[in-house]
């Protein structure tokens, strides 16, 4: 062989290490994004990908195998059999329909309903243990639907959510004020698209409150600009959808800042899509995203931020609509 080992180690355990593993189920645009993602951040050292399309999954994991020399090291495996996501600590779920041109995320739901039926229970089976991460849409109605099937307590269990809005709402206000968009601090919450909540009371850029900032200096705040702000957030994925068919690089990156803070116990704090009840009134089990601490378990707390009454009541509409499409599912 080309490597002995030493004096008396006896053979290589490679077994003996605590590998980090991650699955993504369905590999289409978006479950790929994810994966390259999080290998190129060097997040796990193990990713098992899962589709129905036996051929796509064998081209994709190749085609990821062959860039080994330029990577960190991660053992890829793919299979439609959903033996090999056996021990994962994350299971992403991107698989599903996907809007076509112009359809709302909810027309989805009914679609993608079916394909989590058969794709939780098994994730569940090989992986009691591990942290759900939905990203497929309607992503608030499936990550409800995923708690359901699964049977996981809601720490575990993990939408998507605003993550990516807050980060599309965070760029176009650092593109207008010419500054680093890590430095505008900002929440979109409720629903991922088009019934969500942008805090605007809470935006803050390098520390200093934009609202009250703007006022002082006597600059008038139009009610039409923020609106008009926001509605760039929500058409924003409609905008790609209809230049290039699918939205893949935003979302694959919002996907792996998730999956470090959780794999990595980073505890930060990410817009997710979490179970809301008890939260600003919402009396419905209902899931839409709130700022959330995550870590190496999932969900530690939700952060309590404090809302303007105006925010509460937009935040309460969007949960009565989510609620009201999680009464509809057959689940
Ligand atoms: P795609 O490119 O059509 O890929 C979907 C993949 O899922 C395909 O490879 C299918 O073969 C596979 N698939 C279908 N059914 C099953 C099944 N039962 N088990 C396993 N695999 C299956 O779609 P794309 O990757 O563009 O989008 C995937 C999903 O992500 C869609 O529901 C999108 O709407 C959703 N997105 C969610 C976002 C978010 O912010 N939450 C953002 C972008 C897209």
């Amino acid at each position: 062989t080309m490597f002995q080992p030493v004096l008396d180690a006896g053979p290589p355990d490679h077994s003996a290490r605590r590998v980090s593993k991650v699955t993504v189920v369905g590999v289409g645009n978006v479950g790929m994004a994810c994966a390259q993602t999080i290998i190129t951040q060097d997040l796990a050292d193990q990713i098992a990908l899962v589709d129905i399309s036996a051929n796509k999954l064998r081209g994709e994991m190749l085609d990821l195998q062959h860039a080994a020399a330029f990577l960190p090291r991660a053992d890829i495996v793919a299979d439609t059999d959903y033996a090999i996501t056996a021990h994962s600590d994350i299971c992403i779920v991107t698989a599903g329909a996907r809007q076509r041109e112009g359809e709302s995320r909810l027309a989805l739901v009914e679609r993608n309903v079916s394909f989590f039926k058969q794709i939780i229970p098994e994730l569940v089976k090989y992986s009691p243990n591990a942290i759900l991460l939905i990203i497929s849409n309607p992503v608030d109605a499936l990550t409800f639907v995923a708690w359901k099937l699964s049977g996981f307590p809601s720490n575990r269990v993990i939408g998507s959510g605003t993550n990516l809005d807050s980060s599309r709402f965070r760029w176009l206000m650092a593109n207008r004020l010419q500054v680093n968009a890590h430095n505008v601090h900002g929440y979109i919450v409720g629903e991922h698209g088009d019934t969500s909540v942008p805090l605007w009371s809470s935006v803050n850029v390098g520390g200093v409150p934009m609202i009250q900032f703007l006022q002082d200096k006597g600059i008038l705040v139009e009610k039409d600009t923020l609106e008009e702000l926001h509605r760039m957030v929500v058409d924003g994925a409609y905008e790609v959808i209809k230049l290039k068919g699918y939205t893949s690089w935003a979302i694959g990156y919002s996907a792996a800042s998730l999956v470090k803070s959780l794999l990595r116990d980073q505890r930060r704090i990410h817009p997710v899509s979490v179970c809301a009840k008890g939260f600003h009134g919402i009396e419905d089990e209902v899931f839409l995203s709130l700022p959330a601490e995550l870590g190496r378990s999932g969900i530690i707390g939700i952060l309590n931020i404090p809302l303007t009454e105006e925010e509460t009541q937009k935040l309460q509409a969007s949960a009565k609509a989510l609620a009201e499409i999680q009464r509809k599912l057959d689940i």
